[in-house]
């Protein structure tokens, strides 16, 4: 039953957040900010920026989710309405949090198809990279795969993955499978490899880095192997994972006996971000001259 925000065992370690007076315990915002002309300026210039590099990159998924909702009316979208399009398209509504939100309430409100989107949005002086999740990465990012009838009931799996994640404490093992799909997952496609990870689509550089480039290994996604892989935040990917299809995807996660691998799986990560391993099913050895250089530095 995921109707109620069940408390947090006690031994269960998760990175403590100062929650602002304002909101509930389900960590909402009472209603969405009214944002500035600036505001909505900068997400015209975020969106014209995609659109340049997106086309033949993006998955067609995401593509067509981009249109279903319409995401480019002018300005940061309003929040009832997007929520009443998507409802009517797979049941997920979007709903405004002030910041990075604790983790069993980031899956309570997936487990009950409710995504989380940040309520402010970038500067002209962030506008490149930040590492909290705004509007744009969040709405832009995130949203239109979830018109997606087979990743948007993915994505509740997702949620009510955590719960079980969370009793065991590996919830590291699970950011590593959220980290390697929803925010930086490939998808093959007919006419190639396509991107659908919204860490790779809500920025620039990633998406032709992470599509077209010779550095990093392209792998096909196998669940068990990638919740042992190791992950960096902040720079390029090293390795991404690649899905035949959103279906192979949902059946991966929830056919896995969560609780056996969770019993069998030893602390920590056991395989390196760059690391091609005997049973990888290899789409492209990456040279890794991009991570052996040093990346962003
Ligand atoms: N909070 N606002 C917000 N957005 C996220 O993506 C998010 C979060 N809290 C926790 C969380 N993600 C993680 O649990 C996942 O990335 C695995
Ligand atoms: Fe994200």
């Amino acid at each position: 039953d995921y109707t109620r925000l069940p408390d947090l065992p006690a031994d269960v370690y998760t990175a403590p957040l100062q929650k602002p007076e304002h909101v509930g315990d389900d960590w909402l915002e009472p209603k969405q900010t009214s944002y500035t002309s600036d505001d909505d300026a900068i997400w015209n210039d975020l969106f014209a920026r995609q659109m340049d590099v997106l086309p033949g990159r993006a998955a067609s998924a995401f593509m067509a989710g981009l249109q279903k909702l319409n995401l480019n009316r002018g300005g940061v979208p309003e929040f009832g309405k997007l929520s009443e399009d998507l409802d009517a398209l797979t049941g997920w509504t979007v709903v405004p949090v002030p910041m990075l939100i604790p983790d069993h309430v980031f899956f309570w409100h997936l487990a009950n198809r409710r995504f989380p989107a940040g309520n402010f949005i970038r500067t002209r002086e962030t506008f490149d990279y930040i590492q909290e999740p705004d509007v744009f990465h969040d709405v832009f990012g995130h949203v239109p795969m979830l018109t997606d009838p087979v990743y948007a009931d993915y994505m509740q799996e997702y949620g009510r993955a955590g719960w079980k994640a969370m009793s065991y404490n590996r919830l590291k093992a699970l950011g590593a499978l959220y980290w390697y799909t929803v925010e930086f997952g490939l998808l093959q496609e007919a006419d190639g490899i396509k991107a659908y990870g919204a860490g790779i689509l809500s920025g620039p550089t990633e998406v032709v880095y992470a599509t077209e480039a010779k550095s990093p290994n392209r792998i096909m996604l196998n669940v068990d192997r990638v919740m042992r892989t190791d992950y960096v935040i902040s720079d390029l990917q090293p390795t991404y994972f690649v899905i035949e299809s959103f279906e192979d995807l949902y059946r991966q996660t929830v056919e896995r006996d969560f609780d056996r691998l969770y019993r069998s799986l030893p602390p920590g990560f056991t395989f390196a971000n760059s690391s091609v391993i005997d049973l990888d099913n290899v789409v492209q050895r990456g040279s890794l001259e991009y991570t052996l250089r040093g990346g962003r530095g």
